[in-house]
């Protein structure tokens, strides 16, 4: 099957577990530890997850950028799922860019790659130009596949300019991810949703989306509709329904998989994403 023609058959379920902004503190069933995220990432494939998209935090809980917590947090969760391991390179608003550049060091099989500046509540998520342009250069050369984060209109056109300035990423598919509703970003209504669909560069192999709080369940009925794949979990997410915080990340991914059945178009399985996405395979050979 085409990967075009995977798409259309079914459904990236992409689990966003912890993130860099809750507080263990405030909430305490987030997964931070590494045990924690482990067991996570096994729950969540059983669910119908099929790419992890890891913030890493340290000892304390606290978000990090160390590539020691990194690299043990990919090969653990490589270990123990078939998941496409992705690693956040946005970090938290706090990290500098040299830093995140590193984020690479951990060899994990994917990175998000944010394509532009934008405010974040309070605060501002920096993504200038030489950034991403330096990011994407860095990505293909180590053979890691980019997914390309869109918080904003202005962030599909820069996109374009990448892929102008410098051809297609490390296996040729440019898969993106709508993150909607971000204060200072795009809100999460399926028409802002529709209006970054029909901007995509002709190059955009797949598209995904996830809604920021309550823009949830509205931008995965809308994503859903319109071909589009999905990401869920606690990092964008920690109300299940009104009442109802979520315990754990699979309940959320269980949801969008029932969600995604119902809609004809059921998970993909990890290794259907592997293909969807041009995932190089970095798991170890089986034993023979
Ligand atoms: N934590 C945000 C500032 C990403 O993972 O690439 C950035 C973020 C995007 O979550
Ligand atoms: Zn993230």
């Amino acid at each position: 099957m085409s990967p075009t023609a995977t798409a259309t058959a079914g459904t990236l379920i992409t689990v966003a577990p912890t993130g860099a902004e809750h507080a263990k503190a405030d909430l305490p069933q987030l997964p931070t530890t590494l045990d924690e995220v482990v067991s996570t990432a096994v729950r969540c494939q059983a669910a119908g997850a099929s790419l992890i998209h890891l913030h890493i935090r340290d000892d304390a809980h606290a978000p990090t950028l160390d590539g020691g917590y990194l690299k043990a947090a990919v090969d653990a969760v490589r270990e123990a799922t078939d998941l496409v391991v992705q690693l956040s390179t946005g970090g938290s608003v706090h990290d500098p860019l040299e830093a995140r550049l590193t984020v690479l060091d951990a060899e994990p099989d994917s990175c998000s790659l944010t394509c532009g500046t934008t405010n974040f509540g309070d605060d501002v998520f920096l993504n200038p130009w030489p950034f991403i342009s330096e990011l994407y250069v860095q990505a293909r050369d180590r053979e890691v596949v980019p997914e390309f984060e869109l918080f904003d209109l202005g962030h599909v056109h820069a996109l374009r300019r990448l892929l102008d300035t410098h051809g297609l990423p490390f296996g040729g598919r440019v898969h993106v991810d709508f993150v909607t509703g971000v204060p200072g970003g795009m809100p999460a209504t399926t028409a802002a949703l529709m209006a970054g669909v029909s901007m995509l560069p002709a190059e955009v192999t797949s598209w995904s989306a996830t809604g920021i709080g309550r823009g949830h369940l509205p931008v995965m009925a809308a994503a859903l509709s319109a071909g589009g794949h999905l990401r869920v979990g606690m990092e964008d997410n920690v109300v299940f329904r009104r009442g109802h915080v979520v315990e754990h990340n699979d309940e959320l991914v269980a949801r969008a998989a029932e969600m995604a059945t119902l809609m004809q178009r059921p998970p993909l399985t990890c290794d259907e994403t592997r293909e969807l996405l041009a995932i190089k395979d970095r798991r170890r050979p089986a034993a023979a």
